[in-house]
């Protein structure tokens, strides 16, 4: 089964250099320009990664196609290709939620697994390098046949091993969006690295934006809403020297994820008529923020 890798992200660069280790027939598919990407492992030395490059019009229809991006980036890649799309498998792998929709939207005939990893890496000019293994938990948000099934199988198990597969994945991207509707926003704007969230002067608010998503989470009846104070804060002591993606983001003059964080559950709140007026503060003043940039 070939597969696809939607531009040469972070994570697009740790999935086409174990393609390459696997030996498997891969492409990349660039959002601008080709890059030659430097590829910093793990445990082995550093390598060029090489360029096999994939043009979407000679796409055929039993690939598997990796879209390693940030959320508003998904959508874009999608019009990019759309023309071109059949019955490809697409697997999306982002912070947020309101992705999958618009995907559908733009390849009706396309199947698709929705993921959450912990694989870790970062981009430094062409330079990429991966910091953490970690695990993903996959999901199957479409019906296809067993053979289909097994050969996606196979190969993301060799991609991005270990890999847990769950019948229903909402309850973790859940917590996943709660987790980063606080940490995303708030070390951005006090431009802190995460760690410093546990500090009492940010306690306040940081409650108030779990109380507004357990709400959420209570009125679509999601499970596992009890314990997201927990779910924060080991998240804040686990990534303490991290700073944020989306402090990142807005350092480095970037659009953020903030519309699938925060204005995601802002909309939520809307269609259910539950408030939200702390994520609709948050998300105003990054919105705010990258105006002035
Ligand atoms: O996912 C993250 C992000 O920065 O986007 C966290 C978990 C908050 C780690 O920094």
């Amino acid at each position: 089964m070939r597969v696809l890798i939607a531009g040469q992200g972070a994570i697009g660069s740790v999935l086409a250099y174990r393609c390459e280790l696997h030996g498997l027939d891969y492409r990349v598919l660039p959002r601008r320009q080709k890059q030659s990407i430097e590829f910093q492992p793990l445990d082995a030395a550093c390598l060029r990664l090489p360029s096999a490059q994939q043009n979407p019009a000679s796409l055929r229809g039993d690939e598997l196609l990796l879209l390693p991006l940030k959320a508003y980036q998904v959508q874009s890649m999608l019009e990019q290709v759309s023309p071109y799309l059949s019955t490809q498998t697409l697997v999306l792998l982002h912070n947020g939620l309101g992705v999958l929709e618009k995907a559908r939207h733009l390849a009706p005939e396309c199947s698709f697994i929705q993921g959450i990893t912990r694989l870790a890496a970062y981009k430094q000019q062409h330079r990429v390098t991966q910091t953490a293994q970690g695990d993903t938990h996959l999901s199957w948000v479409s019906e296809v046949n067993q053979s289909r099934e097994q050969k996606v199988h196979a190969v993301l198990e060799e991609l991005l091993s270990p890999v847990y597969w769950h019948q229903d994945l909402s309850e973790a991207l859940w917590r996943k969006l709660v987790v980063n509707s606080v940490i995303n926003p708030l070390t951005a704007l006090h431009q802190v690295r995460n760690g410093q969230l546990s500090q009492p002067q940010y306690q306040a608010q940081i409650q108030t934006l779990i109380d507004e998503a357990r709400a959420l989470m209570q009125g679509l009846g999601i499970r596992g809403h009890e314990d997201l104070e927990r779910a924060v804060a080991e998240v804040i002591e686990q990534t303490s020297d991290n700073y944020s993606s989306m402090y990142q983001d807005l350092m480095q003059q970037r659009p953020t994820e903030i519309d699938y964080i925060n204005g995601y559950l802002c909309q939520e709140g809307q269609r259910l008529g539950i408030a939200t007026p702390e994520h609709q503060a948050v998300l105003e003043a990054i919105h705010a923020q990258q105006a002035a940039t």
